[in-house]
This record gives C-alpha cells, sequence and structure tokens, in this order.
C-alpha cells in the first residue's frame, strides 16, 4: 500500500497562494471528491489524487477523515491504479456505501483499452486498506445503442430494498444522461433506463451525477460537458424516471465542478465541490500543488425564486477569532473600504439594509479589482465578475421577508467563496501579489435611499490539517 507524500518538500506550503482552512493533500494535484460518507460517527473524504506531480495524472483515491468537517486527517491513499488492466489508466471518481457493515468503494475504473469500468473494493478492519473485489469489472454496460460516450463515477441509494445506481454518461444525437442500474449485492448490476437525459443544452456528457430527495421533491446535480458547469435541477420522480423543472447552475462562479452530496447522520444533506486552479499549468507546477475543496455546504429546498439553497456549514464558525464590528450609512454611489487582515484568511458577513438598485462587494488589492459579487436587489438575483470579465450567471436568491440580506464571504489566500442570503454560492480563484493589499470595498448603486451596512470581520484560524496516526 502506497502511503501519502510525506512533506519534505516545504515548497507547497510556502506558495503564499495556497489555502490554510480549506482541505487540500499535503502537495501535489487533487481533484473531484469522492465516496463522502459519515462512518461510525466520523466524515470520510476521499478524493481524486495524483501523487506524481502537481497536474491531472495517474489518478488514485486519496483520503482523509474529519469529526468536524473543518479538521482532517490525512489517511493512506485508498485506491491505486492497477496491476489489473481494468484500471490501471486511472482508479476515477466513485461513492461509498455500507455494504453490510462493511465500507464500500464503487469507482471507475480507467481500463487499458480505454474503457470505464465500473469497479469495487472494500475496506479491511483499519479502514486504510482497501481490497479490489475479484469480480471487477464489474457488468454494467448499456445498451449499445446509447452509444454513451463514457460510463463513470457511480452515485449508489437504496430504494424499495435494492441498491440503485446511476452512471454519468451520455446519449449520442440527445444529451447528457444519467443511466439508472439496480442490484441486490453490489456486484450485478441490471442495466434499467436512463434516469434523466437531456436536451443537449445541458452538455453531451453528464460526469458526477448526484441524486437525492430534497424536501417532498428531488434533485439530480450534474457536472456537464462540454461546459465544464455544474448544474441542479428539483423535479419529479416516479418509476425510475426522473423530470427535472428547469436546469441552473449550482454556483455563480467557473470554480466550482464535481461535487459529490452525501447525508450526515443528522439527515443533512452535505456537498463539497473541487475548486480548480484558475492559474495556468505552469504556475501550477511552480507551486508544486493543484486543487482545493470547497467547504462543505448544505443544500436545502429552495424557497420563491430560488428552487435550492447553497449555504456553508455552521461547523466553520469555530474558526473564528478577533471578531471586529463596522457600521456604514452608504449614500447612493458612495462606496468604502473594509479592512480585513494581512494574512490573506477571513470572512466578512455583511448585513445590508438597501431593498433596490444594486449593491457590490468588491475584493480590491490596493485599487485593482480581483472579483466582484453584484447583486441585484431590484431582481433579486447576484452575480460574480471578475476584473476583465463580466457575471457570466445571474443566481436568483429569494429576499428575506423583513430586515438586512445577509452577503458572507470566505477569503483563503486565493480561495472566494461567498454566499446571498444562505442561498445563492458564488466561487472564484484570485491570486493577489500582496495579501495584505486585500480588501472588502462595498458600493450602493441606483438605490432611492441611503442604505445602512453592519460589517462583522474575522480572522480565520488554519484548520488542522495532519497525518493519521501510524498503526
Ligand atoms: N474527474 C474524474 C472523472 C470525472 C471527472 C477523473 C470530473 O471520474 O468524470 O479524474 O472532474
Amino acid at each position: 500500500m502506497q502511503t501519502p507524500p510525506t512533506k519534505d518538500s516545504s515548497h507547497p506550503r510556502s506558495d503564499h497562494h495556497r489555502p490554510r482552512y480549506h482541505f487540500l493533500p499535503p502537495e501535489n494535484w487533487m481533484n473531484d471528491p469522492n465516496g463522502l460518507i459519515q462512518w461510525q460517527g466520523v466524515y470520510h473524504l476521499f478524493y481524486q489524487y495524483n501523487p506524481n506531480g502537481p497536474l491531472w495524472g495517474t489518478i488514485h483515491w486519496g483520503h482523509a477523515t474529519s469529526a468536524d468537517l473543518v479538521n482532517w486527517r490525512y489517511h493512506p491513499l485508498a485506491l491505486t491504479p492497477g496491476p489489473e488492466g481494468y484500471d490501471v489508466d486511472g482508479c476515477w471518481s466513485g461513492c461509498a456505501v455500507d455494504d453490510e457493515d462493511r465500507l464500500a468503494l464503487l469507482y471507475t475504473g480507467k481500463g487499458d483499452d480505454g474503457r470505464e469500468n465500473l469497479c469495487i473494493a472494500h475496506a479491511g478492519p483499519s479502514l486504510d486498506a482497501f481490497q479490489k473485489h475479484p469480480a471487477n469489472p464489474l457488468d454494467a454496460r448499456p445498451p449499445h445503442a446509447i452509444e454513451a460516450p463514457g460510463i463513470r463515477d457511480p452515485f449508489i441509494w437504496r430504494e424499495a430494498g435494492q441498491w440503485r445506481l446511476l452512471l454519468g454518461s451520455g446519449v449520442r444525437g440527445e444529451g447528457g444522461a444519467a443511466l439508472l442500474y439496480t442490484s441486490t449485492d453490489l456486484l450485478h448490476w441490471k442495466y434499467q433506463h436512463p434516469l434523466a437525459v437531456g436536451d443537449g443544452s445541458t452538455g453531451e456528457m453528464w460526469e458526477c451525477p448526484n441524486f437525492i430527495p430534497l424536501g417532498d421533491r428531488n434533485v439530480l446535480i450534474i457536472s456537464a460537458l462540454p461546459q465544464v458547469t455544474v448544474l441542479a435541477s428539483v423535479g419529479d420522480y416516479a418509476d425510475g424516471r426522473f423530470t427535472p423543472d428547469e436546469w441552473r447552475r449550482m454556483d455563480g462562479g467557473d470554480a466550482w465542478y464535481a461535487p459529490q452530496i452525501f447525508f450526515d447522520s443528522q439527515r443533512r444533506p452535505l456537498v463539497i465541490g473541487w475548486i480548480k486552479e484558475e492559474r495556468d499549468d505552469q504556475a501550477q507546477q511552480a507551486a508544486g500543488w493543484s486543487g482545493v475543496m470547497s467547504l462543505p455546504r448544505i443544500l436545502s429546498a429552495g424557497v420563491g425564486a430560488a428552487p435550492f439553497s447553497v449555504a456553508p456549514v455552521p461547523e466553520v464558525t469555530q474558526l473564528r477569532a478577533n471578531e471586529r464590528t463596522h457600521v456604514f450609512h452608504l449614500a447612493n454611489e458612495e462606496r468604502v473600504t473594509i479592512p480585513t487582515n494581512s494574512h490573506g484568511q477571513w470572512e466578512v458577513e455583511l448585513l445590508v439594509d438597501q431593498t433596490d438598485g444594486a449593491f457590490t462587494l468588491t475584493l480590491v488589492e490596493h485599487d485593482a479589482t480581483l472579483a466582484e459579487v453584484i447583486v441585484d436587489l431590484t431582481s433579486s438575483r447576484a452575480g460574480l465578475a471578475g476584473p476583465t470579465q463580466s457575471a457570466t450567471a445571474w443566481m436568483p436568491y429569494t429576499p428575506p421577508a423583513s430586515g438586512p440580506l445577509r452577503i458572507v464571504c470566505f477569503f483563503d489566500h486565493s480561495v472566494v467563496e461567498c454566499f446571498v442570503q444562505g442561498q445563492a454560492s458564488l466561487t472564484k480563484r484570485v491570486y493577489p501579489q500582496a495579501l495584505e493589499a486585500v480588501h472588502v470595498r462595498v458600493a450602493a448603486s441606483g438605490a432611492s435611499a441611503p442604505s445602512r451596512l453592519h460589517a462583522r470581520v474575522w480572522d480565520m484560524r488554519d484548520a488542522t490539517l495532519s497525518e493519521a496516526p501510524q498503526r
């Protein structure tokens, strides 16, 4: 069993753009979260990982655990490609389930023939060693006529005494698809039909499908290719088929991808996504690491215009320190700067008493814009712009029935995660040269009355990311 790389390479840690309270491995490349599960009280996060360098390739499953979703321990690598041909080119994304009291990982084996194979591995007693099943690769071919561009990223749940499996795929000439299979033993799978097929506007290939009940409806989440965008729709589920109401972006930025969702023991639907780098390969090579997980978020059924809501888990507040409060009365077209701190780790909460026009929260380095959250109060939508691009997506939110609008932004060296009214998320990467020069500037425009602004700023402590004790 390979162990995760030791931390003798100090240079990933010396990169001032490396986050300190978001999860990431000690070094090298990480992409999708996999196998999210709370097992005997402990949260497990597996992840797509290249132990050989900071760019995508030779994909293994890394493994970490947490008692609180904030502080994590690294464990030995859970899945390593090969030596069998069915996963020799990579152990791609998948999920974790309770297989009669054994932790089982269902994953995508990338075969030496280029095929994507459904595979299963079981944990030994320590949960630090996983045994690939001799029945691999499992037979989960869809009918040939579908001409699927891929079959990957198993997502599994129990229903009516059976296992149900979704594979991310597509139907040639139609669009992305989530294919539905059933099984009684996790080894033998029977193809049923697509749970849902897109009409082409949602991509040709759906990666990483996630499907859960949400309130009294269901929600399907997909990572659409070639757009590389996460879409979700609430809809009706009957007879193994899902009818979406309307596909919407799940995050208003372009950096958040391939999320996975799971229910914890409190029955909270928790979602973690991969926050990609938005700097080039050369910069990632030089840094020695790439990719970070979003803060865990809670998904809930929306109200009004927003069909679902996304908010950070409350556990994150344990990292807050040194609360500062600022109160401003902001005249129309006026802007003020809210000081943050010099070390690039902070959270700001804004309570905004403004009912029309627009409110903008701009992350600036000295005077230069790094990112801009624009809240259109008149239409109740929020967007995320960059220094050279305007907002690409507008996320609807339901305004408070009374009282101020609440905007929360987290900054962690190069990660920006903002949440509007605990409903709409906006995620972006920025790479400032001088962390001490990064501040928040707020402005009101088109407002019919001055707005009152109540701001709280906290320093955020480092999360603890440590090696698991040797057994
Ligand atoms: N990443 C994995 C695939 C998945 C894609 C490979 C999404 O299984 O479809 O690393 O980022």
